[in-house]
């Protein structure tokens, strides 16, 4: 295809907009998907992201479309990436933004401009991106057609008639979509003309197990086929194209891709760490220049993963290779941490991420892990005048040598109903925000809005900041955060005591004015989450050089199988033999046997 009759898209929105949702439509019209493989959210293909109706990872595909304009057809190519919108994924939607010429801004016309809105609008803007909005559902009854229409033009400073209007439902105005997107959105460019001026832009990956590293590419000049020796121009690894092909939105072989598409290339290389996203592939006969390449992201969150059983430290290293190959955004560096053992200190960029990420290690790699309490960074100016980073609470040094300790603060964006103005101001001061603009947002209506820019502790943001500020806006309140400066902090180590032993994965810093709260909230928490044991325990929390909190759990006797009579003895055998494995784990955890889930849910109850 010539490169007039390509267009390269995304799609970008605040969460649950129907991002993907107008994009069934657009595979539909386009004949991309059969009908019988039709489904709700059909880009959607990963487990978790079916289970929790969200996008997580970004999702390319191709589609043919024919254009009419009078009585002339023309067939165009339509490369369409489906990018997430929650802020703890939005290192899928900045690097989408660079394979792709144009942006659909879509806004959900019952919701109106939310903050992830703004955050993405930025991105495209900053990425040179035609941008195209749109207003979504609007065929529910909750729709506002008009006055959401007024916040968008403030926001574009664009006229009204330019906003498209779709319904994902009903598949209403999305044909217009694809006629404006073929006449507004610049087709590709290429810098070098030839077929073997080959360069692409990789902006994602994947990984498959017979067939080693796939990525996913953006070609920017010239062409390639199957079986040429091609280089990571950043990388410098070199490898042979064992098969390229377009998104259909399965892979799909091509003969050969060509300037203008978006498509993958299987590499074969089965070992991970190799290339990163954002190199560039040349042919290795004729180097060309790299490009740019795409920003590091910034970690906001981190927490240490150990295998349960020491053994599983292998198997545990290899999933995270392999897992970093699917998710470009989380980073993992070896750890030793004295009484888990060997593991990783791993960087999220938010806690839903921390949260998939774990379930998949659980779920694709069926791997039993400790995971500690989720951490921010602290820089520690120490008495003896060293200067140290702390990412694990556990190494939070003790308060009498320190002398000082700094903390990162983010600068927070919140679009809200007025209304709720009063309840999020009462929040923000719970939290230690101080508060900054507040301006009003579109042109009144029933819903007058209202932004507010604030500045507060990213350790603040963390504590369950986002869901206070749903309930404090009855839902309606958005939110987007962008990682700030440092700044001196007032905080120390609290530890968790189980039967007198610290158990270091439940250890986490927090503000010295909450410390005896924290505490309490904490010890109450695993009192309720862990099992009786044998006999009486105490759990403890300890902080500023004292115990500040305490219970005592008591104890039972008790025979897993005397709940079974007679019966099947095999599985009474089975059930002891896993008791007796139990207590093996037992030893080597000191007294106390704590089940993984409860590391999971304590580390949830930290947010
Ligand atoms: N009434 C109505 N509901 C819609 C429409 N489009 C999407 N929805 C609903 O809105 C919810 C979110 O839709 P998605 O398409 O998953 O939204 P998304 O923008 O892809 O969400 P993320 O990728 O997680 O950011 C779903 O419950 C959809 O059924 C529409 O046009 N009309
Ligand atoms: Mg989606």
């Amino acid at each position: 295809m010539d490169l007039s009759h390509i267009r390269n898209f995304s799609i970008i929105a605040h969460i649950d907009h129907g991002k993907s949702t107008l994009a069934d439509r657009m595979l539909e019209i386009t004949h991309t998907v059969p009908e019988r493989k039709m489904r709700d959210q059909v880009l959607d293909t990963m487990e978790l992201e079916r289970e929790r109706g969200i996008t997580i990872k970004m999702q390319p595909v191709r589609m043919e479309y024919e254009f009419k304009e009078g009585n002339k057809a023309q067939n165009y190519v339509l490369n369409l990436i489906d990018t997430p919108g929650h802020i703890d994924f939005s290192y899928e939607v900045s690097r989408a933004l660079k394979a792709v010429e144009g942006s659909i801004m879509l806004v959900d016309s019952t919701q109106g401009v939310q903050a992830q809105t703004l955050t993405t609008l930025n991105m495209a803007r900053n990425s040179g991106l035609k941008i195209i909005p749109v207003l979504s559902k609007i065929d529910s009854p909750l729709s506002r057609v008009d006055e959401i229409k007024e916040e968008v033009v403030e926001l574009l400073n664009c006229n009204p008639d330019e906003i498209l209007l779709v319904s994902g439902r009903t598949g209403e105005g999305v044909g217009r979509l694809l006629e404006e997107i073929v006449k507004k959105i610049p087709p590709p460019q290429t810098t070098y003309e030839g077929d073997n001026n080959f360069r692409a832009l990789v902006f994602d990956f994947k990984y498959s197990n017979h067939r080693g590293v796939i990525v996913f590419i953006r070609v920017l000049d010239g062409k390639i086929k199957k079986g040429e020796s091609l280089i990571f121009a950043g990388s410098k690894e070199k490898f042979n194209s064992l098969e390229v092909g377009t998104f259909s939105p399965e892979e799909t072989q091509r003969d050969y891709l060509s300037a203008g598409d978006t498509g993958y290339i299987v590499t074969g290389i089965k070992k991970p760490g190799i290339a990163s996203v954002g190199d560039t592939i040349i042919k290795a006969a004729n180097p060309l220049p790299p490009l740019s390449g795409y920003m590091e992201p910034l970690p906001v969150v981190w927490a240490s993963v150990f295998p349960e059983d020491a053994d599983d430290f292998a198997e545990l290293k290899l999933a995270l290779g392999k897992l970093k190959l699917s998710d470009s955004a989380f980073s993992y560096e070896e750890e030793a941490s004295g009484s888990l053992g060997k593991g990783f200190r791993c960087g999220f960029l938010g806690m839903l991420h921390l949260e998939i990420i774990t379930e998949r290690l659980k779920r694709e790699f069926n791997l039993e892990l400790v995971i500690t309490t989720p951490s921010i960074t602290y820089e520690e100016l120490l008495k003896n005048g060293k200067k140290e980073k702390i990412y694990s609470p556990y190494f939070f040094p003790d308060d009498s040598s320190i002398e000082k300790v700094l903390e990162p603060w983010v600068a927070v964006k919140i679009i809200t109903p007025a209304k709720y103005l009063g309840n999020i101001m009462q929040m923000l001061f719970e939290h230690e925000a101080e508060i900054g603009e507040t301006e009003n947002f579109g042109q009144g209506g029933a819903q007058h809005r209202s932004s507010i820019s604030v500045k507060m502790p990213l350790r603040e943001l963390m504590r369950n900041f986002f869901d206070e500020l749903k309930s404090a806006s009855s839902g309606y309140g958005s939110i987007s955060y962008e990682m700030g400066e440092m700044r001196e902090a007032n905080v120390t180590r609290l530890d968790i005591l189980v039967a007198d032993e610290i158990v270091p994965a439940f250890s986490k810093v927090v503000s010295k004015k909450r410390v005896e709260q924290e505490a309490e909230n904490s010890v109450l928490k695993l009192d309720e989450l862990l099992p009786r044991q044998m006999f009486t325990l105490k759990i403890q929390g300890r902080a500023l050089g004292r115990i500040i909190s305490s219970r005592t759990k008591s104890g039972m006797k008790k025979d897993v199988t005397q709940h079974m009579y007679g019966g099947d003895i095999t599985r009474k055998m089975k059930l002891r033999e896993k008791q007796k494995k139990g207590k093996k784990k037992m030893k080597e955890r000191g007294r106390v046997n704590i089940p993984q889930e409860v590391f999971l849910k304590m580390m949830k109850s930290a947010e």
